[in-house]
């Protein structure tokens, strides 16, 4: 594929590459024209070296200016991404210990503490007053916090279901060595099976409404899991909560029905859980999770992460997509305004109408009655992908993120994920390879090829984040961060109000425990880089 360097310098002509420990040259190529940055005085030249194919490990260096941290160029160069990445999940999990055969030096003992979870007063109904306690086990922690959002949940285990469905036969040979490795259901699926049961028990048994969050009253200090012992609550139930779960379960039953064998039942329950949490949605479609507004009503007052959303539309159309696929009826779709418009944003944890414009698009030819729908979502979903890489020719790093300002936001590096995703989606559409490569670009800007220099994944690279925004990290007292884990990345909010070095849109990064803003991790920042280096990793070497 493509092999470029960045050089930032506006004088430089030339480059050549060597062996690590060689002053050979193997290969001379002339450095591009110069590229601006919109966002710094920055000036940028491009080494195109994809011309050479020698295998091995290798510098690029620009006389008088400097040399290249050492890479490799070899088949397969991604899957210890992909490994990785979905192993952060296994890192993540909550309830359980974590022991030296799976988790090495970052091992830790379990926790109990969300086994016995109370019923906020926000959360009371008859069969369930307040102070009832119910258990909540399982589940992976949302990020460098001990909580769990079913918002937040709701994409994260989609989005590694979907990389399942669109890439089986990868995901089949990958070993990740977890707990489950030997059993005979395909790793990434028994990893999202531990959130799966978790989010199973969001849902009330006795009317469908699903809690919004399974959280304490204000986030831990910085200790393990099983420190981690304040009262922990079941608050308020909402409508963003009951269409997340509708929808994941809904595309759980779907996945799972080839494994009846294993998992006898699993699939119907997911169908009918998912069913009961869209009638309630239907019943109750503007419930609002609205914090400051719960805690004037009910004590205690919750301060953890929110993941309000006061916009529903994108919900009920992810959720009623799912449903109509898992149970081939174009119901669902009727009421709901499904018809493709100018707003398509990327996804994210409050906007997941491509989710199931996605869902729709792979699945829909088992729905009777849809097939123009389908054509009118592959066209828009072609036509944002062509709007997305419009200017990437004069982009300083020569990737799609950071063509606007405004994918520099709170976890950035998930929004040049899941921009990847979608290209992929349209290279599935037509087949055109283009877009393979436009994915791929953002894959390079993760993983250093970015204004900060830094592979954003923990373990990965020559530079990269030592002190991310993560309890187990932070308390375990091992050096090494926790390996696999997605930092934010820059974010000019610096809403942590942290000291950075920089705050320009694409520099605005600190490598410091201090920045919840950007260098926290979290889970739906993992899963769209499992999803996007497992696809490169099926992609290229299909080429
Ligand atoms: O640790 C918390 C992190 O997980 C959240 O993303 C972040 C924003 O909600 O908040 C962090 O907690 C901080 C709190 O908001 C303010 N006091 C300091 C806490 C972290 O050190
Ligand atoms: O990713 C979330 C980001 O979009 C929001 O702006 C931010 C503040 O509400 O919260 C982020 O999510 C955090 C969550 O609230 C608590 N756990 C850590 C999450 C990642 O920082």
């Amino acid at each position: 594929s493509q092999k470029i360097a960045v050089v930032i310098a506006e004088k430089a002509t030339e480059f050549y590459i060597t062996k690590v420990d060689s002053e050979t040259k193997l290969f001379t190529g002339k450095l591009s024209n110069v590229k601006s940055s919109s966002y710094s005085s920055r000036k940028t030249r491009i080494a195109d070296f994809s011309a050479f194919k020698s295998v091995g490990e290798f510098v690029v260096h620009v006389s008088q200016l400097g040399s290249s941290f050492p890479f490799e160029i070899k088949a397969k160069v991604h899957d210890p991404i992909v490994k990785a990445s979905l192993k952060g999940f296994y890192f993540q999990r909550f309830s359980t210990a974590l022991t030296q055969n799976y988790a090495e030096v970052w091992s830790r003992p379990a926790s109990s503490s969300h086994e016995k979870i109370i019923i906020h007063p926000s959360a009371a109904t008859n069969k369930r007053p307040a102070g009832t306690i119910i258990s909540s086990p399982r589940g992976w922690i949302d990020a460098g916090d001990y909580n769990k959002y079913i918002v937040n949940s709701g994409i994260t285990t989609s989005t590694l279901l979907s990389a399942y469905e669109d890439f089986p036969e990868y995901y089949q040979t990958l070993n990740l060595n977890i707990p489950e490795s030997k059993n005979n259901i395909p790793d990434i699926l028994d990893e999202v099976l531990w959130n799966l049961r978790w989010m199973l028990t969001m849902q009330d048994p006795d009317d469908g409404g699903v809690y919004h969050k399974c959280t304490n009253a204000n986030f831990d200090p910085m200790v393990m899991p099983h420190q981690a012992n304040t009262p922990r609550y079941m608050v308020q139930k909402s409508t963003a909560a009951a269409l997340n779960l509708a929808a994941v379960a809904a595309q759980a039953s779907r996945v799972f029905q080839t494994f009846n064998k294993q998992l006898p039942g699993l699939a119907d329950s997911c169908k009918n859980v998912a069913i009961k949490a869209w009638t309630w949605a239907q019943k109750n479609p503007s419930v609002v999770y609205d914090q400051n507004k719960m805690n004037q009503q009910f004590d205690p007052d919750v301060t953890t992460g929110a993941y309000g959303d006061g916009n529903l539309t994108d919900e009920f159309i992810w959720a009623a997509a799912e449903l109509a696929i898992a149970t081939h009826d174009a119901s669902y779709l009727k009421g709901i305004n499904v018809q493709p418009d100018e707003n398509n944003p990327i996804p994210s944890w409050n906007q997941v109408r491509l989710l199931g414009y996605y869902t729709l698009i792979k699945h829909g030819k088992d729905v009777a009655g849809i097939d123009a729908l389908i054509e009118a979502l592959k066209k828009r979903i072609l036509q944002k992908a062509d709007d997305l890489v419009i200017s990437i020719e004069h982009q300083p790093y020569q990737t799609v993120m950071g063509t606007s300002v405004k994918d520099f936001e709170w976890g950035s590096n998930a929004v040049a994920a899941n921009q990847s995703i979608l290209l992929l989606k349209a290279y599935r559409i037509n087949l055109n390879e283009k877009y393979i490569g436009y994915a791929l670009s953002n894959l390079d800007y993760i993983l250093g090829r970015n204004a900060t220099g830094y592979s954003f994944v923990t373990g990965y690279g020559d530079q990269t984040p030592m002190h991310i925004h993560h309890r187990p990290s932070e308390a375990d007292g091992i050096k090494e961060p926790v390996p696999g884990l997605l930092a934010g990345g820059p974010n000019p909010g610096m809403q942590d109000k942290c000291t950075y070095a920089s705050s320009l849109p694409d520099e605005a990064f600190v490598d410091d425990v201090c920045s919840y803003a950007s260098n926290e991790i979290a889970i739906n920042w993992n899963a769209p880089l499992v999803y996007l280096s497992g696809a490169i990793e099926v992609l290229l070497n299909k080429k």
